[in-house]
């Protein structure tokens, strides 16, 4: 492998947040001396090989999607014993997870709030009882969602199951994630697979149903980042956990909001927030 001192690959995924949290690491890091390398556009998979193969030094992911996508746990944890596992777990393929902050990027089936209030909709049981009736009458619903949730263990058959519903294939849109916002905002859609910390929610008065089974986990977003990489750079760890303990799931969903709402780009949005938090001169 090739971990040098001062010269980092920050990635990321491919969602708005993660542009952001990726952007924000590299900006931060290069004004406190580091050179850095930017990766994002990322899939949650191809992201996770190309650090776990030593491609990407730094990442932000989230506990739940390790502990159930990466390594496959079913049992139901909170959020410390959450963080506390996938640190474990991890720790043994030399990859450190440091400070969790306290953003929680949940999953969560939303409706427009209007249709919400009309249709007596609080919760996903509500949803499912809807959509068993709306079946027996022969009626369709549609539900857009976007391409990983699609197959994901913490996605959409084990949630049906759960739940008791299921969709029909043909009731099922996979979209790009940011498209269901507008369809569903255009009535394009039933309901939608969302990100609870996504700008959109509000700045499209979406209503997130209530989880009320339990089944989503905590996601607490965190730094990972490669032990070689820490070790290389003493400083490292302090400076990244200086900037998880800025970021919490009401100041992300602000950004990702300027970004998707309010159309700033993702630089801009990033570097704001490091100036107003005082991590950028
Ligand atoms: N999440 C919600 C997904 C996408 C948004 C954080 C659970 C993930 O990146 O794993």
């Amino acid at each position: 492998t090739h971990a040098v001192a001062g010269n980092l690959v920050v990635g990321g995924k491919n969602f708005t947040e993660q542009l952001i949290l990726s952007s924000m690491t590299a900006q931060y890091l290069s004004a406190n001396g580091y050179s850095v390398d930017l990766k994002n556009g990322l899939g949650t998979t191809i992201m996770r090989q190309a650090q776990e193969s030593g491609q990407l030094d730094i990442v932000w992911d989230y506990t739940g999607t390790a502990l159930i996508v990466y390594n496959k746990v079913d049992e139901k944890l909170d959020r410390e014993q959450s963080y506390q596992r996938v640190k474990e777990l991890d720790a043994a393929r030399n990859l450190v997870w440091l400070a969790p902050s306290a953003l929680n990027n949940t999953y969560a089936l939303a409706v427009p709030q209007k249709r919400a209030d009309e249709e007596g909709l609080n919760s996903i049981e509500d949803l499912a009882n809807k959509i068993n009736l709306d079946h027996q009458q022969n009626r369709q619903d549609l539900i857009g969602v976007d391409f990983e949730f699609a197959s994901r263990p913490d996605g959409l058959e084990p949630l049906q199951k759960l739940y008791g519903f299921a969709f029909e294939r043909s009731e099922v849109k996979q979209m790009d994630p940011g498209l269901v916002y507008t369809a569903l905002h255009n009535d394009q859609l039933n309901v939608g697979l969302t990100y609870a910390s996504d700008g959109r929610v509000r700045g499209f008065n979406l209503k997130l149903l209530e989880d009320n089974k339990g089944f989503f986990p905590f996601y607490s977003a965190t730094p990972v980042v490669r032990k070689e990489i820490l070790d290389a750079n003493p400083q490292l760890a302090d400076q990244l956990n200086a900037l998880s303990a800025k970021i919490d799931t009401a100041r992300m969903a602000e950004m990702n909001k300027k970004v998707d709402i309010d159309q700033l780009p993702v630089e801009q949005v990033a570097a704001d927030f490091l100036r107003n938090e005082g991590l950028l001169p």
